[in-house]
């Protein structure tokens, strides 16, 4: 019996060493290095590649390395009876809204606008923007969170995913048909959606354009929801004030791509929250026993949702 590390390009040495410890009496095999592919009952993944979860003929349960499964889902080779399971941790939760709340003030500081004037030295003193609502898309664990932290700071905020939600003080929607409604009033919009079929390009030039003119995107979810050619006219158009892109379509974002160049984007490279490699190794240890005893694994995965 043993467990099998699918993370290609990322050093696992800590994480090994960590779940030896909590699972001394069972291998930790490191792909592609995988000694006993017939071992193998339990495999932790990650942008693996296409084909390496199906040599592994005895698997009986997957757990994401992260909270997205979208990379994992997309390999056509993998099984279709396997259960996966993903991340859920407030460590992850917490890092989240750390990096809303700084990308909130550096916009209604408009550090942006200063940012560009500095190199012109331009000496410009403005007030604050006028960020009074923010919706959320998506409101799962890491959107519900985010919803709630905002209208506790006192924002208007509102909510959108794809069954009706009640949050204390958010006003919520669902489905497309309130997508309209859900996003009327945003000053700040905050993508926190799963990339699923239903949700590729989801921000495409037609919903852009429901927002109101001069709202600023923050995509913390994943790139391809986003139109990139829909998302750059509306910054040149003005219909967007401004972007904050944490996730791209192709990662790295290729050094060509105009998103590096054009005004009004700010651009981090999907740091926006990382996995804790502490809680990963608890909740991989976790997973593996309840799949050792039989029992449902936690925060399994809806495989035929793709979330
Ligand atoms: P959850 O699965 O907990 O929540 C997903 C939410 O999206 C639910 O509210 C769901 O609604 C809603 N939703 C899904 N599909 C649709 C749709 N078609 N229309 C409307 N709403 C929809 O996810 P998390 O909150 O844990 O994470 C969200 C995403 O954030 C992850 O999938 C990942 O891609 C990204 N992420 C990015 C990180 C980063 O570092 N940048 C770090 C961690 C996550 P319902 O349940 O009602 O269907
Ligand atoms: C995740 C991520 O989904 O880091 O966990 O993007």
């Amino acid at each position: 019996m043993s467990i099998a590390l699918i993370i290609p390009d990322r050093k696992l040495d800590t994480v090994v060493a960590a779940l030896q410890q909590q699972l001394p009496d069972v291998t930790i095999e490191v792909w592609p290095h995988i000694s006993q592919p017939e071992a193998v009952e339990f495999a932790v993944v990650w942008k693996q590649p296409a084909g390496a979860v199906a040599s592994l003929p005895k698997l009986r349960a997957l757990q994401s390395f992260g909270a997205g499964v979208d990379s994992i889902l997309s390999d056509m080779t993998l099984p279709a009876s396997l259960p996966l399971a993903r991340i859920v941790d407030p460590h992850l939760t917490a890092s989240m809204l750390e990096y809303l709340d700084t990308v909130l003030n550096y916009f209604r500081l408009r550090f942006d606008e200063f940012g560009t004037n500095q190199q012109q030295r331009l000496w410009k003193p403005r007030s604050p923007r006028k960020i009074r609502h923010i919706t959320v898309l998506g409101l799962g664990e890491l959107g519900s969170a985010a919803a709630r932290h905002f209208a506790g700071l006192g924002y208007h905020v509102s909510g959108w995913s794809g069954s009706l939600r009640e949050i204390d003080n958010v006003q919520c929607f669902a489905g497309d048909h309130q997508f309209a409604d859900a996003v009327a009033q945003a000053d700040l919009l905050i993508c926190l959606l799963p990339l699923t079929v239903a949700t590729e390009n989801l921000l495409n030039e037609t919903r852009l354009a429901l927002l109101k003119t001069g709202a600023i995107l923050v995509n913390v979810a994943r790139g391809a929801i986003v139109d990139d050619d829909a998302l750059l006219l509306a910054l040149q158009t003005g219909q967007l004030a401004a972007a904050c892109l944490d996730v791209f379509r192709i990662e790295p974002l290729p050094v060509e791509h105009p998103f590096w160049t054009t005004p009004g984007i700010l651009l981090t490279p999907h740091i926006s929250a990382v996995t804790n490699a502490d809680t990963a190794v608890a909740q991989i240890a976790e997973n593996y026993s309840r799949v050792q005893a039989g029992l449902p694994l936690l925060n399994q995965v809806d495989r035929t949702r793709g979330y």
